[in-house]
């Protein structure tokens, strides 16, 4: 149970001032505070006034007290709340001090319970939840976003920056400018923003395994050697088929030649007829191709201008380009060709017939 003393005094409204200034009454009781704070079972001390404008005002002081046993010595001894008021009595109503003691009705314990669990939560849950719950924010910020750029191409990820620029700086401008925003609309930004991104994460990575799963079946097609230049390097043979993959098409890769699936390939070429290969370079590399007509090369690299040793046309191709090599031997018999550029790994044989 808790114990109250209420002291009740009046003071002239003439005199409040007097009451106010330091040293004064109001003053002496405020410091009496400290003095409170060392007693055993002192819980709370409350000085409240009337406010009505005329007349002498009222003033109620109240300790509160553990149990009645730390109120009595309290009251017993000076200085008390009432001993104070009675040496300032130039400026209280004569016979106007009352003091009263008093008993709570809520009980103790609850009272206790209560101002634990508040007093719990308010010291420790909000530093740590909020500055987690922010974190939590942030990390979900920068995540989601960046899977949901990762699925957006090109205009519609400058769109979507701008747009959220936008709002996010509307939203800022608006705290802002309201400072005393009540705590729902903040957390309703909040709340909004997390599931519009999670829902964007979500999105983004089942995007993702859309794209993989579809992906896979792709490359391993026949005839994926249509992609101009975009095959990795190393990437698989493309056996014959696709556009322009005829039975004359040489694939140059990183780095090898690739004729009908076969790497390091012998490619059969009729004797004494012109026949035209067409070249297509699906690396990433520069290529060509340079055939050993004499058997051996009679220069370094093709040479620019027409001798015996065939060579592609042109005779740099780039990634991605394609061109055409025109062989004519009369002798059947091989003949090496290569890269000029990997002249040790791109090699062939052609096979004269
Ligand atoms: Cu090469």
């Amino acid at each position: 149970m808790e114990y109250i003393q209420t002291v009740l005094v009046q003071i002239e409204a003439s005199r409040l001032e007097r009451a106010s200034e330091p040293g004064g009454l109001l003053a002496e009781l405020d410091e009496h505070r400290n003095f409170l704070r060392q007693q055993p079972g002192f819980r709370d001390l409350r000085i409240t006034r009337s406010i009505n404008p005329e007349g002498n005002v009222l003033l109620v002081i109240e300790t509160r007290w553990a149990d009645d046993e730390s109120l009595v010595r309290y009251e017993t001894n000076e200085p008390n709340v009432a001993t104070i008021v009675r040496s300032h009595q130039d400026v209280v109503v004569r016979d106007s001090l009352q003091v009263l003691d008093m008993e709570a009705l809520r009980t103790e314990s609850s009272f206790a319970r209560q101002e634990a669990q508040t007093g719990a939560y308010s010291r420790v849950a909000l530093p740590l939840l909020l500055p987690m719950g922010i974190l939590a924010f942030v990390l979900l910020f920068i995540y989601g976003l960046s899977r949901v750029y990762l699925e957006i191409q090109g205009d519609w990820a400058v769109a979507l920056a701008a747009v959220l620029a936008i709002v996010v700086l509307l939203i800022a401008a608006y705290f802002a400018s309201n400072a005393d925003a009540a705590g729902w609309q903040i957390g309703g930004v909040l709340v909004l923003g997390a599931l519009l991104l999670g829902g964007g994460a979500i999105w983004a990575v089942a995007q993702e395994d859309e794209g993989e799963a579809t992906q896979e079946p792709a490359a391993e097609a026949p005839g994926g050697g249509e992609q101009p230049g975009g095959e990795e390097p190393g990437g698989g043979p493309s056996p014959g088929g696709g556009p322009g993959g005829g039975a004359n098409t040489i694939i140059l890769g990183d780095n090898f030649f690739d004729f009908d699936g076969q790497q390091e390939p012998t490619v059969p070429v009729p004797a004494g007829q012109e026949i035209t290969f067409e070249l297509m370079n699906e690396g990433k590399g520069i290529h060509n191709m340079h055939v050993a007509i004499t058997g051996e090369y009679l220069s370094d690299f093709c040479a620019p201008t027409p001798n015996d040793d065939p060579c592609s046309d042109p005779n740099q191709i780039r990634s991605g380009d394609s061109g055409t090599i025109t062989l004519n031997i009369p002798e059947p018999g091989t003949y090496d060709f290569h890269c000029d550029f990997h002249a040790e790994q791109m090699t062939g044989t052609i096979e004269v017939q």
